[in-house]
């Protein structure tokens, strides 16, 4: 098996500092908080980015401020920006990081129902998204809601608009979506092309199985507070590394040890 490759998905656009003060908004305390689940184990940092006040904002200018600022104190780690941005946004808002050309960033792969509102994402703006990280260079990560959006992925492969081996990221346990279960984790790997690798985000307190189970089954694992806000039933995580530490703490349990951000490129094959 490969080394375990843990994404930190440090903030996201939807928690906020009340329901956990944790929640890093500010860009001091989007590097101290990379920088920490960095130092944990972390060798992808998945990033949303908030104005001051925690309003999300796809802004390239607050971006690039955030991103200098996480590589000063993580050099190596790999930048995933989101292309998801937060519910509402239009896609051109949505693409405007990528124009930074981090080396990663997330393609969001199908509609959804989240919360009360639609996370949309037709198929012609897929396109649109596919061709924007293939101009600039950037490796998405795929990430698949429910079973169909790999089949949109497949479609986006067979145009040529995303080049093998595909990367994905299984959000399971979102109300509307595919739920956190062994079940659902092992048929959507089974329906992965040949030679994709995979992570998994279990939301809320799916985090921790889904982890495991990814451990076990040879994936690889996303943590932090932008999906999940608690370390244990009613106990608040003090920071996005604790989260990151016992999954470190498990996986060695596991024989499985920890990719470098490094080790983390050649798995993905980022050049
Ligand atoms: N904030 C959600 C609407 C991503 O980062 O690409 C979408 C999201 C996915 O967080
Ligand atoms: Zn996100």
């Amino acid at each position: 098996m490969e080394k375990l490759i843990i994404t930190c998905a440090l903030t996201g656009a939807e928690v906020t500092k009340e329901q956990n003060p944790a929640v890093p908004y500010t860009v001091e305390e989007m590097a101290q908080s990379a920088y920490e689940a960095y130092k944990a184990g972390a060798s992808i940092l998945h990033i949303h980015v908030r104005e001051d006040d925690g309003t999300p904002t796809q802004s390239k200018e607050r971006f690039k401020v955030i991103l200098d600022a996480i590589r000063e104190k993580c050099p190596d780690a790999i930048l995933q920006v989101t292309t998801g941005g937060a519910v509402g946004m239009s896609d051109d808002e949505r693409l405007a990081p990528v124009e930074l050309r981090p080396e990663m960033a997330t393609l969001d792969a199908g509609t959804i129902n989240f919360g009360d509102e639609v996370f949309v994402n037709s198929f012609p703006s897929l396109i649109n998204f596919a061709k924007k990280m293939k101009e600039f260079n950037v490796k998405p990560e795929i990430e698949v809601f429910d079973r169909g959006m790999v089949e949109n992925a497949k479609r986006l492969l067979k145009m040529g608009l995303l080049e093998a081996p595909l990367h994905f990221d299984f959000v399971l346990g979102v109300p509307s979506g595919m739920p956190a279960d062994i079940d659902s984790l092992t048929y959507m790997v089974r329906s992965l092309p040949e030679g994709s690798t995979w992570t998994v985000a279990g939301i809320g307190r799916y985090q921790l199985p889904m982890a495991v189970y990814a451990i076990l089954l040879g994936g690889h694992v996303r943590v932090g507070l932008e999906d999940n806000i608690y370390y244990n039933k009613g106990e608040l995580a003090k920071s996005n590394a604790q989260l990151v530490e016992r999954v470190v703490r498990i996986a060695k349990e596991l024989g499985r040890e920890i990719a470098t951000p490094q080790e983390a490129r050649r798995i993905l094959n980022i050049k």
